[in-house]
């Protein structure tokens, strides 16, 4: 009995050390790591010089230095503008882009200035890549205004004052060369105007979208000036409840999102549709139909450009309207 107590507190005490010894292996700041000299001890290596994102290759920028540090990689696209950023802190740095944008416009076909530097070094290494196809999105795209209008959309525009609906080509866009624009100035009513977009402008009475409202977002790009604030973009979800290949607003459901304000210039916005809201005055209210989110049965998506009738004139601007699965859009 002795031997054997004998025996099992030399293994708990074995145990101990070697679980020390591993703790101040793994656990502890490695000093170099804090205080050690800086340098580059591979530079900046790209994977290949042209990527085509379309085919789902990618770009691998690499980098090894002598401690941990904050690195920074800035991709600009030389004809759209677009910027990506990518970060992190190590040593040895194995960085994936995937021709995702950080801040709009999305990317092109195009060459890539790329800029690699760890913050408080003064070193910038650079190299380019060029994207031989540009990132291809899955999903159901409502447009992207690059072919021009959908004639089956169903625009409606109040006549007022410097009314401005339509296809916009001005160098702004965030994705490609065209987005949508819409302003002007409505002295007796919030809506200034709207798009209804029916499934039917796609060639079935339903939009080809899964049945799991937890599964399907609606994306798209928003543009909001810097000097007005009073426009409100209202994005209406319209579902044929009953599959009788019409909406009926009093007994079927209508699901919204609204919004106003926010940052300034282009960004995305994308909604869950089991998110959504039956919306009534701006404030949540019982469906009319089943009550439930039912994406398969979604009839048509409308968009609404309102504002005070009293605040004047109002902008707002839209691109790249696509309906994703699985995730947001990752532009
Ligand atoms: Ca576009
Ligand atoms: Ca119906
Ligand atoms: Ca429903």
């Amino acid at each position: 009995m002795k031997k054997i107590f004998l025996f099992g507190g030399l293994m708990a005490l074995l145990q101990l050390w070697s679980g020390c010894k591993v703790d101040s292996q793994f656990d502890g700041p490695d000093l170099n790591d804090l205080y050690g000299p800086f340098e580059w001890i591979n530079p900046l290596l790209l994977n290949r010089d042209s990527v085509d994102f379309g085919s789902g290759e990618f770009v691998l920028a690499s980098a090894k230095f002598s401690k941990r540090v904050n690195w920074h990689i800035d991709i600009k696209g030389l004809s759209s503008g677009a910027w990506k950023e990518l970060t992190g802190f190590d040593s040895d740095v194995v960085a994936e882009w995937d021709g995702s944008t950080t801040h709009f416009p999305m990317f092109r076909s195009e060459s890539c200035a790329i800029a690699m530097y760890v913050v408080g070094q003064p070193d910038t290494l650079r190299d380019t890549v060029f994207v031989v196809a540009p990132k291809v999105n899955q999903g159901l795209l409502l447009s992207d205004f690059e072919g021009g209008l959908n004639p089956n959309w169903v625009p409606f525009v109040q006549s007022g004052a410097n009314m401005n609906f339509g296809l916009q080509q001005n160098g702004s866009a965030p994705q490609g060369l065209r987005s949508y624009i819409m302003a002007g100035a409505v002295t007796w009513d919030w809506l200034i105007g709207m798009i209804d977009i029916p499934a039917s402008a796609y060639g079935a009475d339903h939009f080809a979208l899964s049945n799991n409202p937890n599964n399907v977002y609606f994306n798209t790009l928003l543009y909001k000036p810097a000097d007005y604030d009073n426009g409100v973009v209202l994005l209406r979800f319209s579902e044929d409840d009953n599959l009788d290949g019409s909406f009926d607003p009093s007994q079927e459901d209508m699901y919204s999102y609204q919004l106003q304000g926010g940052e300034d210039g282009w960004r995305l916005l994308s909604l869950k549709y089991s998110d959504l809201q039956a919306l009534v005055n701006g404030n949540p209210a019982t469906p009319s139909g089943n009550g439930l989110h039912e994406p398969d049965k979604l009839f048509q998506v409308s968009i609404l450009f309102l504002a005070n009738p009293a605040s004047g004139f109002s902008e707002s601007g839209l691109d790249y309207m696509i309906f994703t699965e699985g995730e947001p859009l990752r532009p």
